[in-house]
Formats: structure tokens, sequence, C-alpha cells
């Protein structure tokens, strides 16, 4: 039975890629962060009857990770824990350098000290593309950076280059656009517009405040994605690539599908900070808190970033020549997943009527 680590194992694709690996044989080991509140939500339906295991660390903590490491000697280990949100990174710039881009170097020590000779999979980004102007970005496109996330994870990019090339690591960085799901954190934009929506639909909270309507994104599924993580580390040779749809898309589509998925049609109107959106028709039964005119989005200026990126599309040619690895689900079939989970958990949180 091969053993594989993963780092971030209570995220969204950490959870995916458990479950993948689970079912294709594998012990899956995780390395779980100490919390005073339970943070294996992601991974509860795991856990009974399963070759699980969870052991506690911190990409921080470099004794913490050979003790891990040392006990047990993985076949595969996949690097996804990370300070994940790019907008938190402006305000903790340090400590999102220290997991981001020491925590992976950390990583690739023990290995190294220990003589381990496991696979390894860095969860690196396109917000390495960040302020590019390539319409289209593959693995040859120039690395501009825009925030402090994507800063350290371009340390992290270049540290698993420099232990394939100067110590022949097995080591690969997966470039990988934006992916959501019915897991995603609630503060990403993806999974805050369909919560946000789908619980305003359901009178639970008032509109959707949001930054930057205007930046564009290649959105695909984490289930799509974690399949790909693992095919990069079963190559008899390690690489980078790009993992993307191809296909891009504004925050504003996204929150005209989502409002769609919920029967309603929307009207925006003024532009920049004094952007909004108004229900223009209410055609299904999902939004019964909604009526005709009722304001469902503002943008507020506090939630623009101090520098952003503009635009990110993927070109995967390589992915799929060498990989054979094809995204199956689209961003709108994917929005449509994430309102109707969401409308579900909203549903369950109404309010009984008196
Ligand atoms: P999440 O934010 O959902 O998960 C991040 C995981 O990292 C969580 O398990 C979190 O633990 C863990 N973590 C945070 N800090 C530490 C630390 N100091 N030590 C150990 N673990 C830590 O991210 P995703 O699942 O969406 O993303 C997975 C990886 O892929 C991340 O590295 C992200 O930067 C990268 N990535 C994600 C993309 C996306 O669109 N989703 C695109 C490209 C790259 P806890 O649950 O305790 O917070
Ligand atoms: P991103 O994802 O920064 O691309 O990083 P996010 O969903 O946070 O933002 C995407 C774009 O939407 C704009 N935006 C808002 N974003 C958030 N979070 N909240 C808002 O209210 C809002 N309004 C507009 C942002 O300005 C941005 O342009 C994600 C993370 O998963 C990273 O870890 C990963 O590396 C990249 O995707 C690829």
């Amino acid at each position: 039975m091969k053993r594989a680590l993963i780092t971030g194992i209570t995220g969204q694709d950490g959870s995916y890629l458990a479950e993948f690996l689970l079912e294709k044989g594998y012990a899956v080991h995780g390395m779980l962060r100490r919390a005073s509140v339970d943070n294996t939500q992601r991974i509860a339906h795991l856990l009974p009857d399963q070759p699980l295991h969870l052991h506690y660390g911190d990409l921080s903590d470099a004794a913490g990770l050979t003790a891990i490491l040392a006990r047990i000697q993985p076949d595969e280990i996949y690097n996804l824990g990370a300070q994940s949100d790019v907008a938190a990174s402006f305000d903790t710039p340090l400590y999102t350098a220290d997991v981001n881009a020491l925590g992976a170097l950390r990583l690739l020590e023990v290995m190294r000290a220990l003589q381990l000779r496991a696979r390894f999979y860095q969860a690196s980004t396109s917000e390495l593309y960040g302020a590019t102007r390539a319409p289209i970005q593959h693995e040859g496109t120039p690395f501009q950076p825009r925030s402090p996330y994507a800063v350290a994870k371009l340390f992290a990019y270049w540290s698993v280059v420099n232990y394939r090339e100067t110590y022949g690591f097995h080591a690969s960085n997966g470039l990988l656009f934006n992916h959501e799901s019915p897991r995603r954190g609630e503060n990403f934009v993806a999974r805050k517009i369909t919560r946000g929506l789908s619980r305003l639909a359901q009178g639970l909270e008032g509109p959707l405040r949001l930054g930057n309507l205007d930046a564009l994104r290649d959105w695909g599924h984490a289930r799509d994605y974690v399949r790909m993580q693992w095919l990069m580390l079963q190559q008899d040779r390690p690489g980078d690539y790009v993992i993307a749809t191809g296909h891009q898309c504004s925050v504003r589509q996204f929150v005209t599908w989502a409002a769609e998925d919920l029967g309603l049609t929307l009207e925006f109107r003024g532009s920049g900070t004094q952007e909004h959106a108004i229900v223009a028709r209410n055609d299904g039964p999902y939004a019964p808190a909604l009526r005709r005119g009722d304001r469902v989005l503002q943008v507020d200026p506090h939630l623009f970033r101090p520098a952003d990126v503009p635009q990110l599309r993927g070109d995967a040619a390589r992915a799929h020549a060498i990989l054979g690895w094809v995204p199956e689900i689209d961003a709108r079939t994917l929005c449509r997943e994430m309102v109707l989970a969401d409308i579900q958990l909203a549903r369950a949180q109404r309010p009984i009527p008196a």
C-alpha cells in the first residue's frame, strides 16, 4: 500500500485529494493544525473505517515536520498547506512568507536531511503571473507576482525547481488556476457570491458586498484539479504544469450566473464604487425573500486590494499532451453546483415562521 502525506488536508483541495487517494488504495496521512475549534469538517466523512491518519504539525515548525516525515516515510508528499488568502497576505506578509515560502523549503530540506526519496508536489499558482500582459498564460510566460502571497509562492516554486535540478528530486509544480467547489472557503469570491446570494434569497442576510467586479479569472472545479496533482507524481519525470480550463469570465459574470441559478435576473446600475445590482425579475421558488427592485449587490471600496491581478487565463496544452488531462467541469456548471449546495445550507438555517 502506497503512503501519501498531504499538508493542508483540512482545506478544500486536501479533502478532495484525500478522497481520491483513498479510492486509489493509498494509506493517507494528513498534517493537521491545532485549532481552538474543529477544523476537520471537510474530511469528517472520511475518518471512520478508512486508512486515513492525522498528525498535528505546522509548516512553520521544522522539528515537527522532521518527526512526521521520519515516522511516516511517505512515498508521495503533496504540499497543499498555505496561508491561501491573497487579500489577507497584504495584512500578514511575513507570516505568509514563513508558511508559503519557507514552509515548502522546510519540507524539501527535511527530505534532503532524511535522504527521503518521496515524490513531491508543490501547490503553485496562477497568481505567479500576476500583472502579466500576456492574454493567456502557459509554463513559459514570465512571472510578475503582485501580492505577498504570490511572492512567497514564487520562492516555493523556484525552491522546487532547484531541488529537482540540484539534488535530483522528483519534485513538481502544479501551476493551478482558480478552482472552486461547494467546499471552497467562504471568503473567496466565487463561494462568497454563491453563499451570500443564497442566504440573501432566504432572508438570512443583507445584500452582497464585493470589491473589484471587473477581475477576470479562469475558474475550474477542485475535484478535476486534484486528479492532475496525483497524475503529475505518477510520471517517470517530474515537471511543472499549468492546470486551467482556458476560459475566462469576470466576477460580475459569476454574480449574474449565480443569480440566474436562483431564478433571478439582475440589473446592474451605476459604475465604479457606486455600482450595485437590483432584482429585475424573480422567476423561481429559490428566492422567496426577494422582490423586484430589491438591492442584492453593492460594491464596497474597502474590499478592493492594494494591488489586484486584473486577468488570468491558462493554457493547459502541456498537461493535455503529457498527462492526458482535460478538465471535465466548466465554470457555468461549477457555479450551478455551488449555488444548489448553498441553497440547501441556507434553507436548513431559515428561521421557522412563528
Ligand atoms: P485552503 O485555504 O482551503 O486550505 C489551506 C490548507 O492549508 C488548510 O488545510 C489549512 O489548515 C492549511 N494551513 C494553513 N496554514 C498552515 C500552516 N501554517 N501549516 C500547515 N498547514 C497550514 O486552500 P485550497 O485547498 O483552496 O488550496 C490548496 C493549496 O493550493 C494552497 O497552497 C493554495 O495556496 C494553492 N492554490 C489554490 C488554488 C485555488 O484556486 N483553490 C489555486 C492555486 C493554488 P486550516 O484548515 O487549519 O486552516
Ligand atoms: P484569488 O481568489 O485572489 O484569485 O486567489 P479570490 O476569489 O479571493 O479573488 C478573485 C478576484 O475577485 C475579486 N473580488 C473579491 N475577492 C474576494 N475574495 N472577496 C471579494 O469581496 C471580492 N470582490 C472582488 C478579487 O479582487 C480578485 O481579483 C485564489 C486563492 O485560492 C489563491 O490561493 C490561489 O493561488 C489563486 O486563487 C489562484
